[in-house]
């Protein structure tokens, strides 16, 4: 083996074809007990991977020794959700060695596409929240910064969606059924939680007064490593993921006693508690399990974090917060705020106001959502059940609060406690887990421009009074290793030629590739591209619907959870006016779109449900309709997670991105789109309004309302039956899924859509935002009749958004939060 230097300038070290191949078929041999003729493809992919952890494995000693050596400040991303997709192409581009096992590989006889689809999705989040975290993660090894990510070791992850009779049917998802290659088990690191029992007030022999927690149940985490690995050989980063098990495998008491069933039953609770990442969308249910999930992580993961840093300091904490950073992602682990003060007073004895003072130097909090009913707020009832000492710490961490900030900036004012008390005082009252948030960080921040301003105007104003500094912006970014260069092979290579390779790692050079736009054999090339990627993936839309799809018409494509905010509905009624001109007017010109979608609904999310519905029966009925004489096709693909995200987003031509304005925070798919080379049909929500800024005017069809003139129309009073009436279109497309027409003999089943626009008043503005939507498809339409116009506006999307590197987002977060230090690693 040879040592090499990577572009990155770090020591890589390069395996080559030959070597691979040994350790592929050592691997096949040794570790799956396997031959070449008879090992199956999941064989072969274990054996690969075996091979590729050899190297993934030096790169995590390196590592970590050289963090230990350091005695680095490290960053530690607390995170419910981390929707990592596939590892095993990734961790093979990141290693630099994506080429040579493909070559290995067809030498041995196999091809390295059946291989990558051995495996399962790692799907343990629910959007764009769980893969943030993904793209950071990859970031942060990438530009070697020391980071930690801590999560759950969810048994079954997002659910597996199919459609039956186009409904939306749910499977648990066993993504590790038959094990996990990239997994280290550290039963060295295990730890031990406590909830539920009750706390009883002790005074010592001076008379000091203590709180002692009398725990109702111990439950033990089991931490299991996934090596996170950094692009061109740099870090490899770790991201530590708890599994619950009961403390003892059988209370023996109990057990003795002829209790067999109550002692197993113990565990099989205790192992819940990691089992499912719920699969809630933005509103989230009052669950106790939910609770403990959060809280068995957060403190699994403090413990981990104050185990490490004692080894080096004992019991001086003077040195914590100087090197332990904790991200928030959202309010989800807030509850390691009050964790962290019971570890500090009741634990290590430290004064109040000195404990509170380190909490307040350790965490730091990203808001993602505006949706009133998504911010999470708990029983107080329940908190105190589960619990109850840190219920306890909450009431102080508030008293102090109200009285020594709010009550001094606005002296006996009342509605001001009221709204700012993290203790919502409703007939069920409830801890307000964003109030909490902001009161125990230094740093608060929103993932996009115009979401950082709303958190300040229309979600914590009072506290920006209090604390003008503490609230920043940081906007989201998505790691173009993945999501151009792995997913988009035959983009990346034309990137190569024209603009060199250093643009994975610097994604502004991008911008280079703007010279080109006007280029015509760039743009014959680039739409060459584009095309072969759509062929490439009618091939997968015809194996899992049976549909077929003409890869010269328009790939309009809307990819992302379903909800009514992100107005799939809005899209629908799009589709079914062009469906409705083409049957009035048979000879309607238009060029031939198919739209595709991707979208999974919350399992309890009636409506959202009635939309893919809605969505699956029109399409059943355009896609055989002669009359339509293939102008328009509909594909809703079913079980849409990262995998099928990679084969989607290089074949868009189209991005939907029309949430109503105010509603989204973000948006990362946006970002994933325009990088390959879609064009963005979107309201000024979210990052669209930056990603507008970039690709500027005349490369974007903005329409819609703004985040001001919908706050004006809410504030005049909206009403939605004006547009039924006023629009003969919509009234005509509203009852027209009334009828039974698609769904012939069952009029009525599609009318829930028509009853949230009308009677539900519409609260995403759908029928206010249409007609502007219609426009700007028009105008959409009109763009790709001329292909070099067309071409140029792709390109120039490609090149336009380097900002959007989650790199970029990175580097933000660590001069704006965390104040990091980069650690290149020692290779020995
Ligand atoms: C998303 N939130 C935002 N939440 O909606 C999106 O605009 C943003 O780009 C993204 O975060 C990253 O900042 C999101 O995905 C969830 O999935 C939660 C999961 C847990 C229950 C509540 C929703």
């Amino acid at each position: 083996m040879k040592k090499q230097t990577s572009t990155a300038g770090t020591d890589v070290v390069q395996i080559n074809t030959e070597q691979l191949k040994e350790q592929i078929i050592r691997h096949l041999h040794s570790t799956l007990g396997t031959d070449v003729n008879k090992a199956s493809p999941q064989a072969w992919w274990r054996a690969t991977c075996a091979a590729v952890n050899e190297q993934v494995f030096d790169g995590l000693r390196n590592t970590q020794r050289t963090h230990y050596e350091q005695n680095t400040r490290a960053l530690h991303y607390f995170s419910l959700e981390y929707l990592m997709g596939r590892l095993f192409s990734n961790n093979l581009h990141n290693l630099g060695l994506y080429k040579q096992a493909k070559q290995a590989l067809s030498e041995l006889g196999m091809d390295i596409a059946d291989l990558e689809d051995q495996e399962e999705d790692m799907a343990l989040g629910n959007g764009g929240l769980g893969r943030l975290a993904a793209c950071f993660i990859d970031s942060l090894a990438t530009l070697n910064y020391p980071a930690i990510g801590y999560g759950i070791r969810y048994e079954h992850g997002l659910f597996e969606q199919s459609f039956q009779d186009g409904r939306q049917i749910e499977r648990p998802d066993s993504w590790r059924e038959y094990g996990n290659p990239w997994e280290i088990c550290r039963p060295e690191s295990v730890q031990e939680i406590s909830v539920y029992g009750y706390v009883e007030t002790v005074y010592d022999l001076q008379g000091k007064m203590k709180k002692v927690w009398h725990p109702g149940r111990i439950i033990k985490g089991i931490p299991w490593d996934i090596p996170v690995v950094g692009y061109n050989g740099s870090s490899v980063n770790v991201l530590r993921l708890w599994e619950s098990r009961a403390s003892d495998f059988f209370n023996w008491d109990v057990f003795n006693s002829g209790g067999y069933v109550d002692a197993s039953r113990e565990n099989i609770e205790a192992e819940t508690i990691s089992k499912v990442l719920y699969p809630n969308d933005e509103t989230d249910a009052g669950k106790e399990l939910r609770l403990i999930q959060q809280y068995f992580f957060v403190s699994c993961s403090l413990k981990d974090i104050i185990r490490r840093y004692k080894r080096s300091h004992g019991d001086d904490w003077s040195d914590f917060a100087k090197q332990v950073v904790i991200q928030l992602n959202d309010t989800h682990p807030a509850v390691s705020i009050p964790e962290l003060m019971r570890i500090l007073v009741d634990r290590a004895e430290m004064q109040w106001d000195q404990a509170w003072n380190l909490c307040q130097q350790v965490f730091a909090y990203t808001n993602h959502t505006l949706l009133p009913e998504a911010l999470e707020k708990w029983p107080v009832r329940l908190f105190e059940k589960v619990l109850p000492r840190h219920l306890e710490i909450i009431y102080e961490i508030n008293r102090r609060f109200l009285v020594e900030q709010v009550d001094v900036l606005w002296p006996g004012d009342n509605d001001k406690k009221r709204k700012l008390s993290i203790i919502e005082e409703s007939h069920e009252p409830m801890v307000r887990m964003g109030h909490l948030s902001v009161v125990g960080s230094f740093r608060v921040n929103g993932v996009a421009e115009i979401h950082s301003q709303l958190v300040k105007s229309d979600l914590f104003p009072e506290m920006v009074a209090l604390w003008p500094d503490k609230f920043t912006n940081v906007t989201n970014g998505v790691t173009p290793r993945r999501w151009l260069k792995a997913c988009n092979p035959r983009l990346s290579h034309l990137l190569d030629q024209q603009i060199g390779s250093g643009w994975p790692t610097d994604l502004k050079q991008l911008s280079k590739f703007a010279a080109f736009a006007d280029d015509s054999k760039i743009q014959d090339a680039f739409m060459a591209i584009k095309q072969q990627n759509k062929a490439d993936l009618a091939t997968v839309v015809k194996k899992l619907t049976h549909i077929d799809i003409d890869p010269h018409a328009i790939f309009d494509i809307q990819i992302k959870r379903l909800h009514e905010y992100k107005r799939q509905h809005l899209n629908l009624l799009h589709i079914l006016a062009l469906y409705r001109r083409i049957l009035q007017e048979p000879d309607y010109d238009m060029v031939p779109r198919v739209f595709l979608f991707g979208a999974k609904a919350a399992p309890g999310y009636k409506l959202a449900k009635e939309i893919i519905y809605a969505i699956n029966k029109v399409a059943e009925k355009i896609n055989h309709d002669k009359r339509v004489k293939n102008r328009l096709k509909v594909v809703f693909m079913p079980n849409y997670r990262v995998t099928l995200a990679e084969k989607m987003i290089p074949a868009a031509d189209v991005s939907e991105q029309i949430s109503t304005a105010g509603k989204e925070a973000s948006g990362t798919g946006n970002m994933k789109l325009a990088l390959n080379g879609a064009i963005t049909v979107g309201t000024m929500d979210g990052a669209n309004i930056e990603i507008a800024e970039e690709v500027g005017a005349d490369n974007i069809a903005i329409f819609g309302l703004t985040v001001d003139e919908v706050k004006t129309l809410d504030s005049k009073g909206y009403n939605s039956m004006d547009y039924y009436y006023a629009n003969p279109e919509i009234k005509a497309i509203l009852d027209w899924l009334e009828t039974d027409y698609f769904t012939p003999g069952k009029p009525g089943e599609l009318s829930a859509i028509k009853r949230s626009l009308l009677e539900g008043g519409d609260p995403y503005l759908v029928l206010a935002d249409f007609d502007s939507y219609v426009k700007a498809h028009q105008k959409v339409d009109g763009w790709y009749r001329d292909k070099a116009l067309w071409a140029k506006k792709a390109i120039l999307n490609t090149a336009s958004v380097g900002k959007f590197t989650s790199d970029r987002s990175i580097e933000d977060y660590v001069s704006r939060v965390w104040h990091l230090k980069k650690c290149g690693i020692n290779r020995n």
